[in-house]
């Protein structure tokens, strides 16, 4: 063999060695990247660490700042824990919440959180949620469904309760008699529905306390107060306390109060619900009377639920937030601890 050839051969060869070596580190490059992209795509399927958490919240809207807080809670949350929070504001309607949640679905989120304006009309979006195995959490308000399994938990306050405790307070301080307005939340809505309840029933061994005016102010300042004005100039002198559903109305309420020439606090006494810090305020200004309290920073709670069920953990139906009640007596010692 001339030499030339075989030294041709031998630089053949090595530049043959060469290219498959060049081959098998790109197809053991293409197979770590395949396993890689199937791998994340696997624990994004899974909801594991790699990528972050998908939640869609579908909020009712802002009418009053215990919403705000509440908004504030679990957008607060979601980035502390790192959570990709898609945020839809309904504005009030049911159905742009079912718009939301029929987005949430077909973008495949990990988990739904649902604050539900009404409590009826949800089954046939939760069945699709179900279908599509995405669980759902209720935060703040209930629904009415025939099947329970639609949603995972509901994280809320017992508005009955609340409604009693409010009754029971107006009890004592009217002495067990007296013409009360109500003011009452959105209608069809469960805070409504169940404050106006409980209040009933708080006030019902007392013969002399009756409900002479109901109607909604919608849970706003703004409706709380023009429902107020109507029910002054219905019944003038006549109304001895306001029982508002949410202290923005309660705070509409006095307003129209003071324009008609009266003293909220003193001349009508005013209790409402939910705790926050302007109502604290008015019951330092000796305004308002009585809160009960509502507590609105659910977002710990309600990204521990998700997280339990998405780890396959069984949750109790009903998850129920404590409530205090507040009026003037420890009004200006609590109001600098308050976080909403
Ligand atoms: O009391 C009120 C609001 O659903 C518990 O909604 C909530 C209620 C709250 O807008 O202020």
């Amino acid at each position: 063999m001339p030499r030339n050839a075989s030294t041709r051969s031998r630089d053949g060869s090595r530049r043959r060695h060469a290219s498959v070596l060049l081959l098998t580190c790109a197809a053991i490059a293409a197979c770590v990247f395949a396993f890689a992209s199937c791998s994340k795509k696997s624990s994004s399927d899974s909801g594991s660490e790699s990528k972050p958490l998908v939640v869609g919240f579908s909020q009712i809207g802002a009418e009053s700042s215990w919403r705000t807080a509440e908004t504030k809670s679990i957008r607060d949350e979601a980035k502390k824990r790192g959570v990709d929070l898609r945020l839809y504001d309904a504005q009030q309607k049911q159905e742009n919440q079912i718009k939301a949640i029929n987005s949430f679905i077909a973008q495949r989120v990990d988990a739904i959180i649902l604050a539900p304006v009404v409590e009826t009309g949800w089954e046939p979006v939760l069945t699709q949620a179900k279908a599509a195995g995405i669980p759902v959490i209720l935060v703040d308000r209930g629904v009415k469904v025939s099947d329970d399994s639609l949603y995972t938990t509901l994280i809320a306050s017992d508005f009955v309760a609340e409604g009693r405790m409010a009754a029971q307070w107006l009890a004592k301080a009217l002495n067990g008699a007296g013409n009360i307005v109500e003011l009452q939340g959105t209608p069809g809505s469960a805070p409504a529905s169940d404050r106006k309840k409980g209040f009933e029933e708080g006030i019902a061994p007392h013969a002399g306390l009756k409900i002479t005016r109901s109607q909604t102010g919608e849970f706003t300042r703004a409706k709380g107060k023009e429902v107020m004005e109507a029910f002054l100039k219905a019944a003038p002198g006549q109304v001895n306390a306001v029982y508002a559903h949410n202290d923005d109305m309660a705070l509409g309420a006095i307003q129209a109060i003071e324009e008609a020439g009266l003293k909220p606090g003193t001349d009508i006494l005013i209790v409402s619900i939910d705790g926050v810090r302007a109502a604290f305020e008015a019951m330092v200004a000796g305004k308002l009377n009585c809160t009960v309290e509502c507590n609105p920073l659910l977002g710990p709670a309600a990204f521990d639920a998700v997280e339990m069920v998405l780890a396959g953990e069984t949750l109790p139906k009903n998850i129920v937030v404590q409530d205090r009640v507040f009026d003037q007596s420890t009004a200006a010692e609590v109001i600098d601890s308050r976080e909403y």
